[in-house]
């Protein structure tokens, strides 16, 4: 008989057609009733999968007091508590390095459609302004500028072989200084200050929640521009749409928010600023990849009880 396995979102058509030749997949999002579900199936269930948006709420990891692994579709497992479950011996997974190149290309692209107004520029051909009105005002260079990097990890690194082809000098901001040649500043502020363009592309959770702050904000400035592909929490938000409203902060480029599928409606009047729907690794290609190793991870737990990329809180288990 094939385990049980509960799954929090659908996956994609080929997830589940991996994950239901080894498994007997029960999916949240159908279930009526959660009690009676985890008073006869929960015990049962050693395998979770899971996404970085939807993570695994305390009240089904309760409810499956038998549960060995959670794997997580995207790298980013802040919406997991992956010190938790190494407390309780679960083994959490996540998709590191197969999307490092898509979304360092998101970032780039992020950059350069904020810096050159690509999106303004569209619809004002779309509007029909261009006979009326003449030409689109001009816009920022991309070409040598400073660019910060904030969290210099593995996309952190794509982004920066990328910023080569810009003339860019990269400097970068995070916890350790790395082996590397670009220049290290351990305080964030006075590295925005020395930057036309700061990246964010750190781990979200309580430790990142807000460092982007009013302050670093106005250190970047009237022309800086900034770019989130991280998580919307690392941004203070409100203090974000008051520095734009203000013309303390040039223009943002923007993947993720702090409450999604939710968007300050005040950025959506601003001319300065793109928003996109959390799309950094969302590519048919990027995402088939992540969703491979989403099911690797589980099958071959269930084979020898190892996996292929454990999360560090629980690569000792
Ligand atoms: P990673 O290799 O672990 O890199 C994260 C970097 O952030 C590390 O260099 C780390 O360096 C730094 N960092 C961690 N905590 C920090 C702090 N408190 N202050 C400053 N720097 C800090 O992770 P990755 O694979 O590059 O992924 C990074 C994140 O990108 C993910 O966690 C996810 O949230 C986000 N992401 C978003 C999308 C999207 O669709 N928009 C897609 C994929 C990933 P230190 O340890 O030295 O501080
Ligand atoms: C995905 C991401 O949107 O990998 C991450 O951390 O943010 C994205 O690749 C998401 O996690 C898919 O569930």
């Amino acid at each position: 008989m094939k385990p049980n396995l509960l799954m929090i979102g659908n996956g994609t058509d080929r997830i589940r057609g991996q994950l239901s030749a080894e498994f007997n997949l029960h999916f949240l999002g159908d279930i009526d009733d959660l009690a009676a579900f985890f008073a006869e199936t929960g015990p049962s269930v050693e395998y979770v999968m899971t996404n970085g948006h939807d993570g695994v709420p305390t009240e089904v990891i309760n409810g499956l007091p038998n549960l060995k692994i959670i794997s997580c579709y995207g790298v980013g497992y802040d919406a997991i508590d992956a010190d938790a479950c190494a407390a309780r011996g679960i083994v959490v997974t996540h998709t590191p390095n197969v999307l490092n190149d898509e979304v360092a290309n998101t970032a780039i692209l992020l950059w350069l459609a904020t810096s050159r107004k690509l999106v303004q520029a569209d619809n004002y051909i779309r509007a029909g302004r261009w006979p009326s009105e003449g030409g689109f005002p001009l816009t920022r260079t991309v070409q040598d500028r400073t660019v910060g990097i904030l969290g210099l990890g593995r996309i952190g690194q794509a982004i920066a072989d990328r910023l080569a082809m810009f003339n860019s000098t990269i400097v970068y901001h995070s916890r350790t200084k790395k082996d590397v040649e670009y220049l290290f500043y351990d305080n964030l502020t006075e590295m925005a200050a020395d930057c036309d363009v700061l990246i964010c592309i750190t781990p979200g959770g309580k430790e990142t929640r807000g460092i982007v702050s009013a302050e670093v904000m106005n250190a970047l400035g009237r022309d800086g521009i900034l770019v989130n592909v991280s998580r919307g929490s690392v941004i203070d938000e409100p203090a974000l749409v008051a520095a734009l409203q203000e013309g303390r902060l040039g223009g943002a480029g923007l993947d993720v928010f702090d409450k999604e599928p939710i968007v300050p409606q005040a950025l959506f009047e601003m001319d300065n600023v793109v928003l996109q729907p959390h799309v950094g690794s969302a590519t048919v290609e990027t995402r088939q990849a992540m969703g491979d190793l989403t099911c690797d991870n589980l099958i071959q737990f269930k084979k020898d009880g190892t996996t292929v990329t454990s999360v560090p809180e629980t690569a000792h288990l």
